[in-house]
């Protein structure tokens, strides 16, 4: 992981992703979160889509990538520079090419590049992708100093199931650095089903060879976007300076509470977490902070 350079006052992330009307998911929640946290967020938007594809059917779907060539032209001839490149959810593998040229052109390998590799959950790919999308992100995430992967893109990103139980810490471990062997430094996974009654992201941080583990309780409800909020969050606050462990707690304590807080409204899970009255609590003293080192 890289913190150095920084090169704007108030500290600036690309934020590649698409935006989807409905739903709060990618840049809906990714800017005013990273936004609360004190970081200014550069869209390049990847996509259009009148919701997001968890949950809803018959949503419009605009690809971007000629107008992201476009953003590209026009912030190099403005001389812009970035501390940090961040990119989800992926509208074609032309887009990654065209990522990868941003990456090149604006030398984000001396910033930070995160990477969530956005294409799966709960042991199946999105509706929007086809097995292909595998292939693709593994070449995309060499470019990666972070990714987060949840549990079901690192089993695709591996070729194999991920261990997922807490007597299987060696073999979680193993299977980690293997992720980390195609490129990213850091590698952080979410959503693992540890323990019965948690969910559990494990960080790890390679250069170090160093593993934390941060878990929150389970609560029997999924929202889309939650994964969108937790990148943003840790990368909030590894912009802040803080280091990998407390970034990834601070992630998990966030999403662990906008879920809790959410599912008390018993609203309809497709429409994400109620953001909206959950957000200023984003920047809570780090009093919370408990994660474990494996
Ligand atoms: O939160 C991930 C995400 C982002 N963007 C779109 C999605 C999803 C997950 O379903 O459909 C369009």
């Amino acid at each position: 992981m890289k913190l150095k350079n920084k090169t704007n006052v108030i500290p600036r992330v690309v934020a590649a992703h698409d935006m989807s009307g409905i739903g709060r998911c990618s840049l809906s929640v990714i800017i005013p979160v990273l936004s609360t946290m004190g970081i200014q967020v550069c869209a390049m938007p990847t996509a259009l889509l009148s919701t997001h594809t968890g949950g809803f059917t018959d949503y419009t779907f605009h690809d971007l990538a000629g107008d992201m060539e476009g953003f590209i032209r026009h912030w190099k001839s403005l001389g812009e520079e970035f501390d940090c490149f961040y990119s989800g959810f992926v509208g074609s593998g032309e887009q990654m090419e065209i990522m990868e040229r941003f990456l090149h052109d604006f030398s984000m390998d001396e910033k930070l590049i995160v990477i969530d590799p956005v294409f799966a959950d709960n042991g199946v790919l999105y509706s929007a992708f086809t097995e292909e999308i595998i292939g693709a992100m593994r070449g995309f995430i060499r470019h990666a100093h972070i990714i987060t992967p949840n549990i079901t893109e690192a089993s695709y990103l591996l070729g194999e199931d991920l261990c997922a139980k807490s007597n299987d810490l060696d073999q979680i471990k193993k299977q980690i650095r293997r992720l980390a062997d195609f490129g990213p430094k850091t590698i952080v996974v979410t959503s693992m089903p540890l323990e019965d009654d948690k969910k559990t992201a494990i960080a790890y941080d390679g250069e170090q060879d160093r593993f934390f583990l941060s878990s929150s309780d389970y609560i029997p409800e999924q929202y889309p976007g939650t994964g969108d909020i937790f990148t943003s969050v840790m990368t909030g606050a590894l912009l802040q300076g803080e280091p990998l462990a407390v970034a990834a707690d601070r992630a998990t304590q966030f999403v662990a509470r906008a879920i809790r807080f959410t599912y008390a409204y018993n609203t309809t899970p497709r429409e994400g977490v109620l953001l909206e009255k959950i957000l200023p609590t984003v920047n809570d003293p780090l009093g919370s902070i408990n994660y474990k080192i494996i």
